[in-house]
């Protein structure tokens, strides 16, 4: 049993000494004194970033990527069905995602995923390495209102940038999805180069965006250009005010 008073910045310490029977211990113990579930899942999402450039600088091994990986996962699981949501019925849009060619990482994606289908959100997803021709299949298939895409990996934005492309060039104006991009190495200069409409930082953030885009544009199909910068104008000014009420690191 941990001696610890339960605590989000414990349990991110936990998490990059990669010590995953404490880490389950801890997640228990703060959703039982009623931590939001979404502050654990951001403060796993950062210790994971943490633990990346250790692996960047040598002090941890792929095998570390890999425990933290499944430290990740195992948080995840323990998480999502503790997700409040709003009573809303199913049917709030169609969202197709995936991770892009060459990357395998999942984690994001299929945590972004679980949050969208408890959300009301019908989810289709591709699943790992998925090449931008099969994007622009299922998309002409499944007609979603939203495409996330998800690259972890600096290898991955040429992947990201074809993919956005082909989805823009092969859908018509009118079915024309509002496109998300998502993942470690994502800045606004990859989003400008690639295309796509806007950068998710975590889930969060998606599920807000994605209520957003749902409720102003009935369908988010079929804008012109300027009606695309002036609602992202809008929607960056939401989340600003969003972030800056988020209290981040001090429950528990
Ligand atoms: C765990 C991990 C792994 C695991 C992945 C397990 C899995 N099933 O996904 C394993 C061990 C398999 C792995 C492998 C590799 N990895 Co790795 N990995 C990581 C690590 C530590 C954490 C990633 C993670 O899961 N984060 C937690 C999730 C929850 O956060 P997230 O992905 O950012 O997602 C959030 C948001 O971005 C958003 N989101 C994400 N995706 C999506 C998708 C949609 C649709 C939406 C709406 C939102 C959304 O919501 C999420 C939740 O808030 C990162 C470090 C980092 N900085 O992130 C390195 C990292 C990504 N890996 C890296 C590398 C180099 C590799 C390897 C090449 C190592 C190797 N030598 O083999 C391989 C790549 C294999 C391949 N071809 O893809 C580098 C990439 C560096 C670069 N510049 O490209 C990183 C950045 C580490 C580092 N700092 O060096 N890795």
């Amino acid at each position: 049993m941990s001696t610890y008073k339960p605590s989000l910045e414990r349990l991110s310490e936990l998490i990059i000494q990669l010590k995953d029977g404490a880490c389950r211990r801890m997640t228990k113990q703060l959703l039982n004194s009623g931590t939001d579930p979404t502050l654990i899942m951001e403060v796993c999402q950062r210790s994971l970033i943490d633990i990346g450039r250790k692996y960047e600088t040598g002090e941890y091994f792929i095998a570390g990527l890999i425990m933290a990986g499944d430290i990740m996962k195992q948080i995840i699981d323990m998480v999502l069905p503790h997700v409040n949501t709003p009573i809303q019925p199913s049917g709030r849009g169609r969202v197709l995602i995936g991770t892009v060619a060459g990357d395998i990482h999942d984690l994001g994606k299929n945590m972004a995923g679980a949050m969208l289908t408890t959300y009301g959100y019908e989810v289709h997803d591709l699943g790992v390495d998925v090449r931008p021709e099969s994007f622009m299949e299922e998309a002409k298939r499944f007609f979603p209102h939203i495409v996330g895409l998800s690259s972890l990996m600096t290898s991955g934005h040429v992947a990201l940038t074809q993919t956005v492309r082909l989805l823009r060039q092969s859908l018509t104006a009118d079915k024309r999805p509002v496109i998300f991009i998502s993942g470690a190495m994502i800045i606004e200069s990859v989003r400008k180069r690639s295309g796509a409409d806007f950068v998710v930082n975590n889930v969060a953030e998606t599920v807000f965006l994605c209520e957003k885009i749902m409720m102003e544009t009935q369908t988010g199909l079929g804008q012109s250009a300027s009606d695309q910068i002036s609602r992202k104008k809008a929607l960056d000014e939401a989340l600003v005010a969003k972030k800056k009420k988020n209290n981040y690191g001090n429950s528990g």
